[in-house]
């Protein structure tokens, strides 16, 4: 599918043969176009603003770089009929001098569970959900469409944000088949963000939004080489979003930058009482000029002064689980935390080991889905199988062929239905104040408070348990790769490739609640002095380029 830039050169005179670099189709008439799987939000304004390409050309290019690899990789479920028209309407706009935010007419993903009221469905994954439709647009899709940004379709997933089965793999659902990422034939994208996670990685949107219950952001952007953001639960509005858990759900952006994630998190930050009322908590709910500004927490110079913590005590725990060059990558990283400006410490979680043999984040996850599944079907204005709750969910999955039952399991799911207690039981509070202890005072809270230190640092792979049990935020930036000669690993099915050479891992910053302004400063200023994410391609990378779809156009 490779467009063939010396024909387009015969064509149409666009590009002089002296002046095309090896990398062909990225200048036009002397114009540098900007290639997708590196190009930040900045570099596309550039171009946006000084007309070198439209909103409709980018849509244009992201869709064909879809079609190229999405037989192969299977990372986005469907691409939005309404895009080219969005867009259309964005460069308009432009044209008109009106320019909504930063990410006007700028592409992203979301995942297969973030509702929009168009032509798109919103599954999870599940054949149970495809033709249902909602009363509303998800606030996370209506703040995206506020700040001009082109929905571009839905990213593949691990079915039900992998709350279903016990013996599935990352990133395979019922309707989007077997996610693969790019590092390497065949690799695990892991997940539950898969598909939002590849597509970020190799440049078919500027970015996506994943979501997170435990692990389901931070994880699959650290094996595709991305900065992923997983905030404070509130800061983001889960309102028709297909829930884990009320607790412990958050919605946040995947990007290759840390800037441009702090760019989409800005767009879908914020309070929505009437949708979700867990934003009330923000502290500036009330008073939103006092927003944070992520974009210009990216401050090089962040750890000047700072106490940064490292849970010692997990790596002393899990560091035998943990392959070397992640643990020699982290050691690393550490010693340049410091000479960046910042004094460590030991910041331990102390009931870490005592969290290893409790099974309260179970109960709760089972409760809040019980209770959670239920009110998303009742909220549905068109519910194509009329079901009601999870034991009716269990019932179709099991008898509908393209669910993979019995192959792929329902035992996540039989555990919560014999649990069968949902959030509004009274057993559900202690459960849940075993977790607010576990990950409070005796996991990354209490740490923080104890050592006074403004983050804490783990290797991305050991980050997301503690910080699920009371919401609060982290941030995964690239640390380094699985070295050349490194011997394949796979699942536990043995069906995905999870790790091998040149597979990318990531550095977590874990914050107290409403800190992402500071955790992205930090996480900044770390990107900014090791930019790993370059030191390694990825195995499969799609031909279009943005200068393709222009000079095809011009011709
Ligand atoms: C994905 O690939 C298949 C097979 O090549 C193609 O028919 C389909 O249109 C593609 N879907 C998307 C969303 O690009
Ligand atoms: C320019 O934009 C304004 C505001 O959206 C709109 O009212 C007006 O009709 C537009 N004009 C043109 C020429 O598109
Ligand atoms: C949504 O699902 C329906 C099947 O119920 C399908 O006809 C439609 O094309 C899907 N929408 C998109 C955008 O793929
Ligand atoms: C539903 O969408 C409308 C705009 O179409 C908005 O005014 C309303 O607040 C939304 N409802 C909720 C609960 O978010
Ligand atoms: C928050 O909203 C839920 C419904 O989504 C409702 O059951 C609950 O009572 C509300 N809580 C408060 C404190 O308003
Ligand atoms: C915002 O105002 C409401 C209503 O007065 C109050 O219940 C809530 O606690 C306030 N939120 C914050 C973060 O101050
Ligand atoms: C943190 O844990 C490590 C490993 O268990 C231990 O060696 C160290 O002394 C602890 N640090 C503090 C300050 O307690
Ligand atoms: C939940 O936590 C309580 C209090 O720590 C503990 O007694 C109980 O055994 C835990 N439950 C499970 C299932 O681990
Ligand atoms: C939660 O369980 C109670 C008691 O069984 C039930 O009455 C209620 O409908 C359930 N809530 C949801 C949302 O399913
Ligand atoms: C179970 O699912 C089958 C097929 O979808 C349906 O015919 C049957 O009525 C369902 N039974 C129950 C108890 O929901
Ligand atoms: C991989 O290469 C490194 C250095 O290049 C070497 O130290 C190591 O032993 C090699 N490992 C294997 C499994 O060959
Ligand atoms: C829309 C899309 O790309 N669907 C593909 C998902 O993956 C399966 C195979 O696993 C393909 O058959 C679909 O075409």
């Amino acid at each position: 599918m490779r467009l063939n830039v010396a024909a387009l050169v015969g064509a149409v005179s666009l590009v002089s043969a002296a002046t095309v670099p090896p990398y062909t189709g990225t200048i036009i008439n002397g114009e540098r176009f900007p290639t997708l799987i590196d190009v930040t939000l900045e570099d596309l304004n550039t171009g946006l603003e000084s007309g070198l390409f439209t909103s409709v050309d980018l849509v244009t290019a992201y869709m064909d770089r879809i079609n190229e690899v999405n037989s192969t990789l299977h990372m986005v479920t469907e691409l939005n009929p309404d895009a080219l028209s969005i867009a259309a309407e964005a460069d308009a706009m432009r044209a008109n001098g009106t320019i909504l935010s930063p990410l006007h007419g700028i592409p992203i993903l979301i995942k297969n569970n973030i509702a929009t009221a168009d032509e798109m469905n919103n599954t999870a994954g599940s054949f149970s959900l495809l033709g249902a439709t909602v009363p509303n647009e998800s606030t996370m899709a209506a703040k995206l469409r506020k700040a001009g940004v082109v929905i571009l379709g839905k990213a593949n997933l691990s079915q039900w944000a992998n709350f279903r089965s016990s013996n599935s793999s990352n990133g395979w659902s019922a309707y989007g088949g077997q996610t693969y990422g790019a590092y390497y034939p065949g690799q695990d994208p892991s997940g539950s963000s898969s598909g939002s996670g590849v597509s970020s990685s190799i440049g078919l949107a500027l970015a996506s939004l994943g979501t997170e219950t435990s692990g389901s952001i931070l994880s699959p952007s650290e094996v595709n080489n991305l900065v992923g953001i997983k905030p404070t639960v509130g800061l983001t509005s889960r309102y028709l979003v297909i829930p884990i858990s009320e607790h412990q759900d958050t919605i946040g952006p995947m990007a290759r930058t840390v800037k441009d994630a702090a760019y989409l998190l800005q767009a879908i930050a914020g309070p929505d009482i009437a949708g979700d009322n867990y934003t009330a908590a923000i502290p500036w709910a009330n008073n939103t000029a006092a927003a944070p500004d992520y974009v210009a927490a990216c401050d090089y110079s962040s750890f000047a002064g700072k106490r940064i913590g490292v849970a010692r005590n997990v790596l002393e725990i899990y560091g035998q689980y943990t392959d070397a060059p992640v643990l020699s990558a982290f050691e690393e990283a550490i010693t340049q935390i410091e000479a960046a400006g910042a004094t460590i410490v030991d910041a331990n979680f102390t009931a870490f080991e005592a969290w290893q043999t409790d099974g309260n984040e179970t109960l709760v996850l089972n409760a809040d889905f019980l209770s959670g599944l239920a009110n998303y079907f009742d909220s549905l204005t068109y519910n194509p199988y009329d079901l009601a709750d999870l034991a009716e969910e269990r019932n179709f999955t099991r008898s509908f062929p393209a669910e993979d039952y019995p192959e792929r399991d329902t035992a996540v799911w039989d555990g919560a239905l014999e649990q069968g207690w949902n959030n509004t039981d009274p057993r559900f509070w202690p459960a849940y104040q075993a977790n607010l202890f576990y990950g409070g005072e005796g996991g990354i809270l209490g740490a923080l408070e104890r050592t006074n230190t403004s983050a804490v640092l783990l290797p991305t792979q050991l980050s997301p348990s503690i910080p699920a049990l009371v919401g609060s935020p982290v941030v995964t930036v690239p640390m380094g790769f699985y070295p050349a000669n490194w011997t394949v690993t796979m699942n536990s099915i043995d069906t995905l490739v999870s790790t091998g050479p040149q597979i990318p891992f990531g550095l977590s910053f874990m914050g107290r609640k409403w800190s992402e302004a500071e955790l992205i400063g930090f996480a900044y200023a770390y990107e900014q002095r090791t930019m790993h994410r370059n030191e390694v391609q990825p195995y499969l990378v799609p031909n279009i380029e943005l200068a393709d779809v222009v000079a095809l156009k011009a011709s």
